[in-house]
């Protein structure tokens, strides 16, 4: 082998960069904006919009008292979990309202987090039908307001009547480590449902 060629082949590889979607659903005010602005390294895009009296007797606002904005398109927002991945949020927004956006939403993602509020979990029904019906590999993060959980993990795999191969991650949308985590159990089980559908490792 010539000098040349040898030198090309010692070159170090640079890495290569790959970039996935990831959708946060979940209910009216379980968390979602929350999520994404949390976690994000670029500031987040956000399309809040004040909620009104006219809201009140739709909004279920008893669990979120202070809410004074709604999501009315998406939310977005950039976290790189490794050097060589970078994740792309997109938060939905959680009126039902506004779900119409979500079939634009989950267009090309790997995987979703639903957020649930565990006072409220009858709102995750919907948007786990959602990602179900779709076959879009999602992981439950329980978002405990006020640091409490308020049901256990076993518990609310009952109710939500989900299979013991998806994942429940208890998090806290406010804490940046926290919601990490999450996203990284989010990517790691999409990558087992890969395998396991394709025979083959991600490409
Ligand atoms: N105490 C506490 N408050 C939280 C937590 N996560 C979100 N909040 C608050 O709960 C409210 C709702 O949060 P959002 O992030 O707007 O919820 P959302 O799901 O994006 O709401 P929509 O887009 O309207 O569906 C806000 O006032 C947040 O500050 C949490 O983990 N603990
Ligand atoms: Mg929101």
């Amino acid at each position: 082998m010539d000098s040349a060629g040898s030198s090309e082949t010692d070159a170090p590889e640079a890495p290569t960069m790959m970039s996935v979607k990831i959708v946060i659903g979940g209910g009216f005010g379980a968390g979602k904006t929350t999520f994404v602005g949390s976690v994000s390294e670029i500031m987040p895009l956000t399309t809040e919009a004040a909620m009104t009296e006219a809201s009140r007797g739709i909004d279920d606002l008893e669990s979120t008292p202070n809410k004074a904005t709604t999501t009315v398109a998406m939310d977005f927002g950039r976290v790189s979990l490794e050097k060589d991945l970078v994740l792309y949020l997109f938060g939905t927004p959680g009126q039902q309202r506004f779900w119409f956006m979500w079939d634009d939403l989950v267009r090309g993602a790997i995987g979703a987090v639903v957020l649930a509020d565990t006072r409220r979990l009858a709102d995750s029904f919907s948007p786990i039908d959602f990602f179900e019906e779709r076959q879009l590999p999602y992981v439950i993060g329980l978002n405990c307001f006020d640091g409490v959980q308020h049901h256990g993990v076993d518990e609310v795999r009952d109710a939500l009547a989900i299979g013991p191969e998806v994942p429940i991650v208890p998090c806290d949308a406010r804490d940046r480590e926290s919601v990490k985590q999450t996203l990284i159990t989010m990517v790691g089980y999409a990558m087992d449902r890969w395998v396991a559908t394709h025979g083959a490792p991600v490409p």
